[in-house]
Parts: C-alpha cells; structure tokens; sequence
C-alpha cells in the first residue's frame, strides 16, 4: 500500500552472504542501498550467522533484513539490489543456492502480490527459513505478509536451528 502523504511503500529486503567477509559485504551493501535515490532506511536487523540451506560444501551465511520507505516501483527496486550485487562480485552463473557474495533479495513490497518472470513478492521462501524469518521478525514482529501469515505465526513452525545471532 502506498502511504497516502508521502508516496512511499514499506519494503523489507533480505541480506545474504558465504564468501569474501560475509558481515563486510552485507555493511556495504547496507550503505549502498542507503545511497540509492528514492530509498530510506527504516530498519537494519543483527547479523545472524546461519548454515547453508542447499548445498552443503559451501561456507556458513551470514544475513540479515532490511526495511525500508522507498518511492520506488518493485522492478527498478529489483533492479538497484541486482546493481548492488554486481557491483560486490556476484556472478550469476552459479549453481542453484551456491556461495555468492551478495545475494539482496526483495522480501516483502507494501501490500503488493506479483509473479511476474523476473520476480515473485512475497518473495516464495520467507516462510521456510529461518535466517529469513528470524531478523525480519526482529525488526517487524507485528508484521502480517500481504497473504495474511502473521510472522508470530510463521516463526511457531520454523524452528530456529542452525542459526545464532551476532550483533546487537
Ligand atoms: N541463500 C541461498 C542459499 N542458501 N543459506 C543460508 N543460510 N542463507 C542464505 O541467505 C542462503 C542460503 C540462496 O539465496
Ligand atoms: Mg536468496
Ligand atoms: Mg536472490
């Protein structure tokens, strides 16, 4: 939903990282994203140390969640995360849930439900993972995603294994 007086939306973004200073990469994407034209920074969770969902020969993550008051439509939101990423060294020929440097994933866009080719809000893993759930339930824990899931509620059926948090 757009605000109203302002024009904005509420968006969270999820951070992730295995390879190249994990905590480094996801600081400078934070302040990557806080310079990009129609974005302002709401809320930065901890960093949360977590293990590999996929492939397991491959090191721990670290992430985190993001929200923020953007005037920004969901695709050129899309595509500023993926400039940050490339800017940070992600290559995207990857495997399937394979180590990156930055991996920005659009989380949550106001209200808004799309499935378009390039992109699926809200984002088709929030509910499942822990390093997901964990740090946007620490920066929105009274949250309902736009299918009306109550994080609480999504939270109570993801066991938080496997995931420790770091910063205060
Ligand atoms: N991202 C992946 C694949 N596996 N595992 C953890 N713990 N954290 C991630 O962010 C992550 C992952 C692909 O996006
Ligand atoms: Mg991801
Ligand atoms: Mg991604």
């Amino acid at each position: 939903m757009t605000h109203p007086t302002t024009g904005t939306v509420t968006a969270y973004i999820g951070l992730g990282s295995n390879l190249a200073s994990p905590a480094e990469q996801l600081i400078t994407a934070r302040n990557r994203i806080n310079a990009t034209p129609g974005i302002t920074e709401l809320a930065f969770s901890s960093l949360y140390h977590s293990a590999p969902m996929g492939p397991q020969d491959q090191p721990d993550y670290v992430n985190a969640v993001m929200g923020i008051l953007t005037t920004l439509s969901p695709l050129d939101l899309l595509r500023s995360l993926q400039n940050i990423e490339h800017l940070q060294g992600r290559v995207r020929d990857g495997e399937r849930w394979g180590a990156r440097t930055l991996d920005l994933d659009l989380l949550i866009y106001g209200n808004e439900q799309l499935d378009l080719p390039e992109l699926t809000i809200p984002h088709a893993g929030i509910c499942q993972r822990a390093f997901v759930l964990l740090p946007l339930a620490e920066i929105a824990p009274d949250l309902v995603i736009p299918d009306n899931r109550a994080i609480a509620d999504l939270l109570k059926n993801c066991p938080p294994t496997d995931i420790e948090r770091l910063t205060a």
